[in-house]
């Protein structure tokens, strides 16, 4: 079977959507920094969409910071791979464009600041998940120690971190006269843009505080909230794929249908015509951004969490289990009272995520959620739980919630088999008590005193010590879908 290419874009099989415009007529508008899957199947769709609409200044150059598999993967392909979207028995292939380059980050450092640097470009996007912030998402402040951010104040021209490249190539672009671009970013952070705009100036500052006081008045970082389910490609991904399209694509991307991208309509600069997309432009993300992060992310957390201990693989699976189901609508109950948008809206949310979680084509591995997960527990897990310790609610669902994840991070499962937990974050920490020989009462307070995650405030809270000891001990004596059903779902 040949490979998808330019060249072979006229042999692909008829029902597969492909590009209608002349690629070579496509000019960099948009930089994109970590050209994971996630990108694939969301914000370069909706810049294939505006090039297929005719505006063809909106070419993304997509960077990795780090490893060069999607470039060697996609570079033979002329930066095309294909897209499908699955419910149940239905798919949707289709070809997506945009990608006109992707650089490498390390093999060459300059070729990015340059990208950056280019007038053309107008527009950058983010998905380098909550670590490539470098902040500490419990203080709200820059990892002024971090390794990267010290290369980076070292060597300006050089960076390794995103925050590093951005602030070099607005650097640039000021000294020239260069316009600033509007940066989005991508990930399921609380206020992304004001997180983003935050750690540039705290950065910017270490280098040169008036070019942190342009970044603060002149470069916008309009939070957005972004979804789309996108479960890591697979070899069978990759056959199936071959099949349907009639050619072969070394890097597929596999999502669901559903999409919803919110942005705050706060640019410094051009933008592509989005809305024609679907994507919303709104004065303020935040009620669109902590329904999605807590009822959505949060809820994945937890049947992440749920499924490594009682060995579920996929969402779909864990999901498939009543007492999964009841543990999730528990959570859902806790959590909807700190929703802003109210019941109705947050109750027709989560029945909308009940079916997309039923979706059986999507194969979306416990694993990849729990990757990462003591960056993500603050924002999904903490945050409503402080809220709702705060209005008087024992938040019972809650407090299991964050139990599960401290079960999760021992490594072993209910069954007593190993599993990996992939969380640097974690693996840093120093504190982190042995869960085969620590006493229930020890693993908490271990927990408890890793204030990147749990902060000075929640630890001392009357009540919630003895609430989060009893959880973990029944998680730890019975499993999860026991302590579930007898403790939780009672
Ligand atoms: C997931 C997200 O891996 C995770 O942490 O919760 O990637 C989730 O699938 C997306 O945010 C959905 O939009």
């Amino acid at each position: 079977m040949t490979t998808l290419s330019n060249a072979t874009l006229g042999s692909l099989r008829p029902d597969v959507l492909r590009p209608a415009y002349d690629r070579s007529a496509v000019t960099p508008g948009i930089v994109h920094l970590g050209v994971g899957a996630f990108h694939r199947a969301h914000q370069a769709v909706f810049a294939d969409d505006a090039l297929g609409r005719g505006e063809s200044g909106w070419g993304i150059v997509a960077a990795s910071l780090r490893s060069p598999d999607t470039r060697d993967a996609l570079a033979p392909q002329d930066g095309l791979y294909s897209l499908a979207l699955r419910d149940g028995e239905r798919e949707e292939v289709r070809v997506i464009g945009s990608i006109g380059s992707i650089l490498v980050a390390p093999e060459a450092p300059a070729r990015l600041v340059d990208a950056l640097a280019d007038p053309r470009v107008k527009l950058v996007t983010l998905t380098v998940t909550e670590k490539g912030y470098l902040m500490d998402l419990a203080a709200g402040t820059l990892l002024a120690d971090h390794p990267d951010i010290r290369h980076d104040l070292a060597n300006p021209a050089a960076p390794r971190s995103a925050i590093g490249f951005l602030v070099e190539a607005i650097a640039r672009r000021h000294a020239a006269g260069v316009a600033p671009f509007t940066i989005v970013s991508c990930d399921n952070l609380p206020s992304n843009g004001a997180t983003l705009s935050a750690a540039l100036s705290a950065f910017a500052e270490a280098r040169d505080p008036a070019l942190a006081r342009f970044i603060a008045e002149s470069v916008a970082c309009p939070s957005s909230m972004v979804d789309r389910i996108v479960p890591a490609t697979t070899d069978a991904d990759r056959a199936a794929i071959a099949a349907r399209l009639g050619v072969t694509d070394a890097w597929p991307v596999v999502g669901e249908p559903y999409f919803q991208w919110v942005i705050e309509d706060r640019f410094s600069a051009e933008r592509p015509r989005y809305e024609e997309s679907g994507v919303e432009f709104v004065a303020d993300v935040r009620p669109f951004e902590h329904m999605k992060l807590r009822l959505l992310n949060g809820s994945h957390t937890v049947i992440a969490a749920a499924g490594r201990l009682a060995g579920f693989e996929t969402v779909a699976r864990a999901f498939s289990e009543p007492t999964v189901r009841r543990l999730v609508d528990a959570y859902w109950r806790d959590v909807i009272p700190t929703i802003e948008t109210g019941e109705a809206a947050a109750t027709a949310y989560t029945g909308r995520l009940k079916a997309r979680y039923a979706n059986s084509a999507l194969a979306h591995r416990t694993a990849q959620i729990a990757t990462d997960a003591s960056l993500k527990v603050p924002q999904r897990l903490l945050a409503p739980l402080r809220e709702q310790l705060a209005a008087g609610s024992p938040a019972k669902a809650l407090t299991f919630a964050v139990a599960l994840w401290i079960r999760s991070c021992g490594g072993i499962d209910d069954a007593g088999r190993p599993f990996d937990v992939t969380d640097p974050a974690l693996a840093e920490w120093t504190g982190r008590p042995d869960q085969s020989t620590a006493s229930p009462e020890a693993v908490v307070d271990a927990f408890l005193g890793f204030a990147r995650v749990f902060g000075s405030e929640l630890p001392v809270r009357p009540g919630f010590r003895p609430s989060l000891i009893e959880a973990y001990a029944a998680i730890r004596a019975k499993g999860v879908l026991a302590a579930v059903d007898e403790t939780l779902a009672a």
